[in-house]
């Protein structure tokens, strides 16, 4: 916090009040419960003119979800173009309400100038039931809310959750050692590294000698383990945009849950909002989002439309010349807040994880396989694999399926024709074309590694890469595999990640993040579209009968809306009137709608032939909820 305390009195304060020993945390001190986060907005918001704290709604369990909305005014704070950013929709994404917090302080401290022109609404924690259980002093990292879901459908709810059986405060892996004949092994330790279980390659000659579960005991005697813990819905698959229905915590319907509705509501009532930043599990600034899949719809893309790769990349440019960060999980984004803000609402919608593993430092010599800058294949459950949608089925497989059939036919798999598979359906056509299936496993492995495909074989994979990274770093971020005699399982060990320590960093760490994420937060708002009015430019024809012409210009470097919200009219377009009379109008529309002015100098050229008694009482105006409405005379 060195630099901090050197900038301001304000920022010290906060800071000081927030080092707590969070001993739930593999990070252990200085991340804020809500207690703490709920003293560091009111010393941020008590401290300043320019920041006001509300709250936009309340979870299920009864805390505040708070808004702090910065702005030179707060007169002009609805009225002028604003970023929203939010963090927190899942529970364990604790350093992004850290960011959420510096961003705030920072800007008010060091550059409030910016908020003349530029609103910037702040929801820190958006989730603070799911955070606070990450406080707890049992922690298994909580993603979602407080809602009770019986996940097994057995008209008992949360009544087999895991449970903390070598009592060290954590919930981490078992490995059945020599589980029954009816129970086949399914992973080995690694023989690279035997903290790490991998499945079996069977053209290495390798077996699998025991069976993955989630640390606990069979709580209700069904012969199932842990297989209804507690809650919840998780809020980033509780939105429209391809809701994942059939996904044990996406929710009874989009927005069945009180906070990702505050946050959808918030939106829908903030037209002024130009672009979004979220801090979470997903990402789209380190690698560029997906433009070529559709959703089911076949309308829709599934991340972004083709036409706005441009702006994604610059938003990443800018994001990387900000934070240098390299590294960022690739996360699905079915039904995530984030998605919905683009597919739905048209806002360019940025995400960032904050924080992904550093690259192991070049001095060490036994990091000579090289690692560029790939995806890392970690998904939100992490277990390695990305859920298809299909059953528990992982992409990886559908992906393979969908090769065979191309290479076989020589068509093009058409990809809105997959929501019609059925997991049996996959079964079969893997069985026909020698593929063998991947599934996400549902409630148990949850730390198992990324393992097969032989092309990768050399590299390290992501588990082996974070466990290089804690020695080296010297953080405590995973259990050693330890003995202990299971009351049904028999000869069990107990071991593996720790909940929380591949999500967020080291607490000291957090303030030269906090850093990079205000200045790349500052790239942004400087980067927002501009627009301007040329013109009026009025030709008299002849008696009473004029010319004219007004173009808005762009000058901004992004878009004043993403590509695919125009095509698909998801925003309200600007819109421009003249005042005269249809009838007086010789040539041009009365009423225009703009849907889009493209980035650097793009422009939207108007031109009318009107008849005019007095042209000096002739108006055009603009009515744009976005950039502010505006009315331009016609008389000199
Ligand atoms: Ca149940
Ligand atoms: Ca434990
Ligand atoms: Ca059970
Ligand atoms: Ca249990």
């Amino acid at each position: 916090m060195t630099m901090y305390i050197q900038k301001s009195v304000i920022v010290t304060t906060i800071f000081a009040i927030t080092t707590f020993a969070g001993h739930a945390l593999a990070s252990d001190d200085g991340y804020m419960n809500n207690q703490k986060l709920d003293e560091a907005l009111n010393m941020v918001a008590d401290s300043n003119d320019h920041a006001w704290i509300q709250t936009i709604g309340t979870s299920l369990g009864g805390r505040s979800i708070e808004l702090i909305t910065l702005a030179g005014s707060k007169e002009q704070a609805d009225l002028q173009p604003a970023i929203l950013i939010t963090a927190g929709i899942d529970g364990r994404h604790l350093v992004g309400t850290e960011m959420a917090i510096r961003i705030a302080s920072s800007i008010l401290v060091e550059h409030s100038d910016v908020l003349d022109s530029m609103t910037i609404y702040i929801i820190p924690r958006a989730n603070p039931d799911g955070a606070e259980r990450n406080f707890e002093s049992l922690t298994m990292g909580s993603v979602g809310n407080n809602r009770v879901v019986d996940d097994d459908r057995d008209r008992n709810s949360d009544e087999d959750g895991p449970d903390d059986l070598n009592g060290d405060g954590f919930i981490s892996m078992m490995r059945r050692l020599n589980p029954p004949i009816e129970e086949p092994a399914t992973h080995l330790a690694d023989p690279e590294d035997p903290r790490l279980s991998i499945q079996p390659d069977v053209k290495e000659g390798q077996r699998a000698s025991f069976t993955l579960y989630t640390e606990g005991i069979d709580n209700d005697s069904d012969g199932v383990l842990n297989e209804d813990g507690f809650g919840y819905v998780d809020l980033n698959q509780n939105f429209m945009h391809r809701w994942p229905e059939y996904e044990p915590h996406s929710g009874r319907y989009p927005l069945s849950e009180p906070e990702s509705m505050a946050l959808a509501r918030f939106v829908l009532d903030h037209d002024n909002i130009v672009m979004a930043l979220t801090l979470g599990r997903h990402d789209n600034l380190v690698n560029l989002p997906d433009t070529k899949k559709k959703d089911i719809s076949g309308r829709a893309p599934k991340e972004i439309d083709a036409k706005d790769a441009d702006l994604y990349k610059h938003a990443g440019e800018l994001f990387k010349e900000a934070t240098g960060q390299k590294n960022a999980p690739k996360a699905d984004s079915s039904g995530s807040f984030q998605s919905w803000l683009y597919a739905q609402r048209g806002i360019p919608s940025f995400a960032t994880v904050v924080w992904g593993r550093p690259d192991p430092s070049k001095d060490d010599s036994n990091t000579s396989d090289e690692q560029p800058e790939v995806a890392i294949e970690s998904e939100t459950d992490e277990t390695g694999l990305k859920p298809s949608g299909i059953g528990d089925i992982a992409q990886i497989t559908i992906d393979e399926l969908m090769e065979a059939f191309e290479e076989q036919s020589g068509e093009l798999v058409d990809e809105s024709m997959i929501s019609m598979v059925t997991p049996e359906m996959v079964v079969q056509f893997a069985a026909q074309a020698g593929i063998v299936i991947q599934r996400i496993p549902v409630d148990e492995p949850k730390r198992a590694p990324a393992k097969n495909n032989g092309k990768k074989k050399k590299s390290k994979s992501d588990d082996a890469m974070w466990l290089e990274y804690f020695e080296q770093a010297g953080i405590d971020g995973f259990v050693e595999w330890q003995a202990f005699e299971h009351p049904t399982l028999g000869a069990v060990e107990i071991g593996g990640f720790l909940p929380l320590s591949r999500i967020n960093p080291p607490a000291e760490e957090l303030d030269e993040l906090g850093e990079k994420e205000t200045d790349f937060v500052l790239k942004l708002m400087a980067a927002r579209p501009s627009v301007s009015i040329v013109g009026p430019e009025i030709k008299e024809l002849a008696g009473g009968l004029y010319e004219v012409r007004v173009a808005l210009v762009n000058d901004g470097e992004m878009p004043t809306s993403t590509v695919f919200s125009q095509t698909s009219h998801t925003i309200r377009p600007m819109v421009m009137r003249l005042s005269s009379n249809v009838d007086d109008i010789l040539t041009g529309q009365r009423i225009s709608r703009i849907w889009g002015i493209d980035a650097n100098g793009g422009r939207s050229e108007h031109r009318w032939i009107i008849r005019s008694d007095d042209i000096n009482t002739e108006t055009i105006e603009l009515v744009d909820p976005r950039f502010g409405n505006q009315t331009i005379e016609l008389g000199s």
